[in-house]
């Protein structure tokens, strides 16, 4: 049996891709097409024939596996641990955990739900090396890191394979490669492909040059830092503002992807630290829901079509990340 596979376009889909691929090959089955999705895809994601219709391949199409990204309810497997799975009240009530479909929010990364439910649901052993892959994506996925600057400076293997994901997540062949790599070999392994450490050495070299851009443009507002990034080609140094303030909370990011105006929200992960601090607690997953995106209760993103509306956005955001 062949299967077409939609993953989120971040390394946890793509880590939980390469679980079910392994998983599939034991079975003697196979995929198709490996196929990156994100939040743009959305308005035409919500309708009833979407595998059928959609145009992001060609060739023969085959039954649809859906991880780490929203519902749908042709998908003949689906897995995911976003809490705003649901993005259409009638596909809500036609959702039935079983075997093949299972949403559980409480799981720090997708990769890790999928990692138990292959396991509980059919038997399968997952072979011992995807332990190093589960732990990291359930540091990464969660933002649950050491420190700003194991992010900053890219530390561990974890961090090495993320920063490949990022310089290829436009690169369909890439992101294949990645996935077959990662279902089959240690992910210190993949670490150390020189096509990764290549990666590795960029990123750190963008990330000390973004770093400086933050230094000099980042604002504060209350709680919250903002940095405009689309007058730049920087990349987004999602923790450089707890590097650079350890007092901000919340961070907003206005970035440029392709002809959208991405806002992208995070919390600060290490807050508790700031010990005696009052701060509003927000859910940014839903808060991104209401301008048309998505996300988990620390982190989410939304877009926009004119850079004006984004800054509106982010004036509505400010409002409701402050006390
Ligand atoms: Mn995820």
């Amino acid at each position: 049996m062949t299967y077409d596979i939609y993953f989120h376009n971040d390394f946890d889909g793509r880590a939980s891709a390469a679980l079910i691929l392994a998983f599939l090959r034991d079975r003697g089955d196979t995929i198709g097409h490996f196929t990156a999705v994100d939040y743009d895809l959305t308005a035409r994601w919500l309708t009833e024939r979407f595998f059928a219709t959609h145009r992001l391949f060609t060739g023969p199409r085959h039954p649809a596996i859906v991880v780490d990204f929203m519902y749908h309810p042709e998908a003949a497997m689906w897995f995911d641990h976003h809490p705003t799975a649901f993005k259409r009240p009638e596909w809500r009530s036609r959702y039935v955990r079983d075997a093949y479909h299972r949403l559980d929010p409480s799981y720090r990364s997708n990769c890790h739900l999928v990692h138990v439910a292959l396991r509980e649901n059919f038997g399968w052993r997952p072979p011992a090396r995807f332990k190093d892959l589960v732990k990291w994506l359930d540091i990464i996925d969660a933002a649950g890191y050491r420190s700003p600057g194991q992010v900053v400076n890219l530390e561990g293997i974890g961090m090495e394979v993320e920063a490949y994901v990022d310089a290829t997540d436009d690169d369909p062949r890439a992101t294949a490669a990645l996935i077959n790599a990662l279902s089959s070999m240690p992910l210190a392994e993949v670490a150390a492909l020189p096509k990764v450490q290549k990666a590795v050495r960029g990123a750190r070299r963008e990330n000390l040059k973004s770093l400086a851009f933050y230094r000099n443009h980042m604002r504060i507002v209350g709680d919250v830092s903002l940095i405009d990034l689309t007058g730049t080609d920087l990349p987004s140094l999602r923790f450089a503002p707890y590097y650079l303030d350890k007092n901000v909370i919340y961070a907003l990011r206005i970035q440029k992807k392709g002809r959208y105006y991405i806002v992208g929200v995070g919390v600060n992960p290490w807050r508790s630290r700031l010990k005696g601090r009052t701060y509003r607690d927000v859910h940014i997953g839903e808060l991104m829901r209401r301008f048309g995106g998505g996300g988990h209760k620390g982190a989410g993103a939304c877009e926009f079509r004119t850079k004006r509306d984004a800054l509106r956005g982010v004036e509505q955001m400010l409002l409701r990340l402050n006390p």
